[in-house]
């Protein structure tokens, strides 16, 4: 026997904790990634709770661009992961993120680092994000925000960030 209030829309769940990913090279850095945080929060799908420090990081996969700030929040949201996905999706669209050159300069990128404990592999999202653990530019705000959280069994955010290289990952500073 099911109850169905009608609140239990496809594209909605019980609130859980995510971790997102931003990232801008491109136009007023700092803008945009306020921006971005801005329009999580005001598109009501999402509640930001926690911020990191910014930091301006050296570009790797294509190294010839210019330097990125990168910084990791930590929302909620009743969203599933793949209709969260849509709406970062939408956020960097509506900011005028164009999808040329792979690994290229952005405007904005937001990427869903964690979602609650879930586990997810589909064509278009993979939850925990599987490049996270080598990229000193997640780990180091990551691990400001969330240092105990274990990304692999055993292994907090601090130490997997410990591990890497964080020369190209310096302190930018505070938003606000
Ligand atoms: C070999 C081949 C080694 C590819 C690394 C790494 C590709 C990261 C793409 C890679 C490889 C990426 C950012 C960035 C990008 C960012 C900084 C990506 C996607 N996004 N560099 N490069 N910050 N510092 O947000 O992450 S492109
Ligand atoms: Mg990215
Ligand atoms: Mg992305």
């Amino acid at each position: 026997m099911s109850c169905d209030f009608g609140l239990n829309f496809s594209n909605h769940k019980a609130e859980e904790t995510a971790y997102l990913g931003l990232g801008s090279n491109e136009g007023d850095r700092v803008a945009n990634i306020r921006e971005a945080i801005r329009r999580l929060e005001n598109g009501g799908s999402c509640r930001v709770i926690d911020c990191s420090s910014v930091y301006e990081t050296k570009p790797v996969g294509i190294i010839e661009q210019p330097d990125f700030l990168n910084a990791v929040v930590r929302v909620t949201t009743s969203l599933t992961p793949l209709a969260l996905l849509d709406y970062c999706q939408a956020i960097e669209h509506s900011m005028g993120r164009v999808r040329t050159m792979r690994w290229g300069p952005r405007v904005i990128d937001i990427d869903i680092l964690l979602y609650g404990r879930e586990s997810l592999c589909t064509e278009r999202l993979v939850i925990p994000h599987p490049e996270m653990l080598k990229r000193a530019f997640v780990l180091v705000p990551l691990s400001e925000i969330a240092p105990s959280i274990e990304l692999t069994p055993g292994i907090t955010a601090t130490e997997a960030a410990e591990r890497l290289d964080r020369a190209g990952v310096r302190y930018f500073g505070r938003l606000d």
